[in-house]
């Protein structure tokens, strides 16, 4: 097993454990993620994801083992590393909690997190230049959207590493925390997204990705779009009725 996975209440943590190589990413890992993830992204009672790696390294970088002997044609009939896409679109919130080197498909699949929680000693970095190739997880688009051409051509054609102060003032982390608090803010974090209702939360996230995708204009009007379906939810009902009544709300995620 490739991964550590526990539930709490209504948090999924998942540890990455391949220590032995920084928690390379290769198929075996990216489908054990898959496979364990998708049913709990159905399930009404799980209401954010955690996802960590060990406190030197959350992932560095794509299992370059696995890729070195590769021939193009073997790649494009395995269309490699597309199984990515299939973590990218869980629809229920993911965070990810890093420490250490997030490097290449690390960096990505942080990347494809929706929120990332760095300790203070996490390192960020694109370096698949210094190997002959680029990104290949995402890491050329989604690393542009979220931190301008500037920042992105400065990593992916340096392949320099980024401290998390740094990964911070970018906008490419949420927030740092120190390296001891690190699951302890982000399983806060993540408790308290948990605690509302599932269906607005996988709603503001959609939305949120959303922007990164289209014009204004069709933003704006997706979002109301969706705001307006979430008044056919329990959730909408109970969350104001308990601000009118001066009370906590208790969403139950219908
Ligand atoms: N893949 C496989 N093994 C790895 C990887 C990796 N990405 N990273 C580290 N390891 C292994 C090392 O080979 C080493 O194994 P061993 O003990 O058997 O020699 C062990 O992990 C420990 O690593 P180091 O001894 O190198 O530890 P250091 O503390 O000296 O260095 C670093 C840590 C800086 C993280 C260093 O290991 C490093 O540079 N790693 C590679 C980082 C990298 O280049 N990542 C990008 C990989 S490519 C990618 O992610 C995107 C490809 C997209 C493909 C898309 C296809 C469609």
């Amino acid at each position: 097993m490739r991964l550590k996975i526990e539930r709490i209440g209504r948090v999924v943590k998942v540890r990455l454990h391949r220590p032995e190589v920084l928690n390379a990413l290769d198929t075996e890992l990216m489908t054990e993620l898959v496979e364990a993830l998708a049913p709990l992204d159905r399930d009404p009672g799980v209401g954010c994801f955690v996802i960590t790696g060990s406190e030197r390294a959350f992932a560095a970088g794509a299992d370059i083992t696995e890729m070195a002997g590769k021939s193009a044609a073997e790649m494009v009939a395995e269309d490699y590393f597309s199984g990515w896409e299939a973590f990218a679109a869980l629809r229920t919130p993911k965070l990810a909690a890093v420490s250490g080197y997030a490097l290449g498909g690390g960096c990505e699949l942080a990347m494809m997190c929706d929120l990332i929680i760095a300790a203070d000693n996490a390192r960020f970095g694109q370096p698949e230049i210094t190997l002959g190739v680029i990104p290949g997880i995402g890491g050329t688009q989604r690393l542009t959207r979220l931190v301008g051409k500037a920042k992105a051509m400065d990593m992916i054609l340096t392949g320099r590493l980024i401290g998390a102060d740094e990964a911070e003032r970018i906008g490419l982390v949420s927030r740092v925390v120190p390296a001891e608090y690190l699951l302890t803010e982000a399983m806060e974090v993540a408790e308290q997204i948990a605690g509302y209702g599932k269906l607005a939360a996988m709603a503001a996230r959609d939305c949120v990705d959303r922007a990164l995708e289209t014009g204004l204009a069709d933003g704006i009007r997706y979002e109301r779009r969706v705001f307006h379906s979430l008044f056919a939810t329990e959730d909408q009902r109970e969350g104001m009725r308990a601000f009118l009544e001066k009370r906590a709300a208790s969403f139950t995620g219908k």
